[in-house]
């Protein structure tokens, strides 16, 4: 569900936009020399003075205007002001039948270390698990959430050995974040921990863009994904049917598993029932497509890359909008972010990848 890699294009777009522009080149001179000669003598070689750039002001922590999203006061200021709440979702039984059938649909890897129905070819596959999540866990939702559905459910599955895990990312925007806040459910199927590589989550990450996250588009964070690693993500440890319940903004990754048994987990994207889901695409230059869609489309597309949302081909664009692309520095983090440990705590235990940050 993520949109990690940036192709080569983007980058090449994001280094342009976040480079001073060019001085713009002198107008071509029409008029005769003959007539500006004093004009001339007494300002020698005088060159066009570039427009320094406008510093940007300092990043925000934007607050969260949209309608509650979890029916319990004290959950719902979490979820709104941190970005996530932990709670007991469905009953340990019901999360041991769930795991069974993750474990009957991922009787061993298919390819990747870190593996998502979301990317699965097979479409068969992906109806039989939405159909058994949107059963089992709906009703759980009504309980917690203030009038939610679900759109995309999933198992994840984090397999034992080097290079599982899945790098720090950011969901692209599933609602129109003005009006309404999407929300991934984590629900753990059996006992998560550090060791097998449990969900980690940066605190506040949510209110720092204060616009749609668009598919496909520069991420505020390149180049920093080892810095916030390093100094601002927290650890989510859950017991079976516990879930985290976070923003669809929120900054999150795991690590390796380095016990012998595979990490799954049910994954589920939920968004208010008024609200229509949204697919928010990077096209150039800032300027985002918008496009309204029912979700059959990610339980019939195949994602195109795993990492990447499939393209949006066959839908009508429902408007445009343009986003600032800013690419904050550590510095800024620092001040905007608060601190967490679970970065440091991963390479202490040897869970943490290099290449992850
Ligand atoms: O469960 C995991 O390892 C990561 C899940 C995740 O990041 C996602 O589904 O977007």
């Amino acid at each position: 569900m993520s949109s990690r890699s940036l192709p080569r294009r983007v980058a090449g777009r994001l280094k342009r936009m976040v480079s001073p522009p060019a001085p713009p080149a002198p107008l071509p001179d029409e008029t005769d020399a003959g007539e500006h000669g004093s004009y001339d003598a007494a300002h020698p070689d005088e060159a066009p003075v570039a427009e320094p750039p406008v510093p940007l002001p300092p990043p925000v922590l934007h607050d969260i205007a949209a309608p509650p999203t979890m029916k319990d006061p004290d959950r719902q200021e979490e979820f709104a002001t941190i970005g996530y709440t932990v709670v007991d979702l469905i009953s340990p039984e019901q999360a041991a039948d769930l795991h069974a059938l993750a474990q009957e649909i991922h009787p061993e890897r298919s390819g990747h270390m870190w593996e998502s129905d979301f990317y699965s070819p097979d479409l068969d596959v992906k109806r039989r698990v939405a159909e058994t999540l949107q059963a089992v866990v709906q009703p759980a939702v009504d309980r917690h959430l203030v009038d939610h559905e679900m759109l995309i459910q999933n198992f994840v599955v984090n397999w034992p050995g080097p290079g599982g895990g899945l790098e720090l990312h950011q969901h692209s925007s599933i609602t129109d974040e003005t009006k309404y806040r999407g929300a991934v459910i984590w629900l753990a199927l059996h006992e998560t921990s550090l060791e097998n590589g449990t969900l980690n989550v940066v605190p506040q990450s949510h209110r720092v863009l204060g616009q749609h996250k668009a598919e496909r588009t520069p991420e505020w964070f390149e180049g920093l994904h080892e810095h916030i690693c390093d100094n601002h993500l927290e650890t989510v440890v859950l017991q079976p049917g516990q879930a985290l319940v976070f923003d669809n903004a929120v900054l999150h990754n795991s690590y390796t598993n380095i016990t012998d048994t595979p990490r799954m987990t049910a994954v589920v994207v939920v968004a208010p029932r008024d609200a229509a889901l949204r697919y928010y695409d990077y096209v150039d230059d800032g300027t985002v497509r918008i496009y309204e869609l029912d979700p059959e489309f990610f339980l019939q597309q195949v994602a195109a890359t795993h990492g990447e949302w499939a393209p949006p081909e066959g839908l009508e664009p429902v408007g445009e909008e343009h986003i600032e692309v800013r690419r904050l520095t550590a510095d800024e983090t620092l001040t905007l972010l608060p601190h967490g440990t679970a970065g440091k705590d991963a390479e202490a235990l040897g869970t943490r990848q290099p290449h992850f940050g």
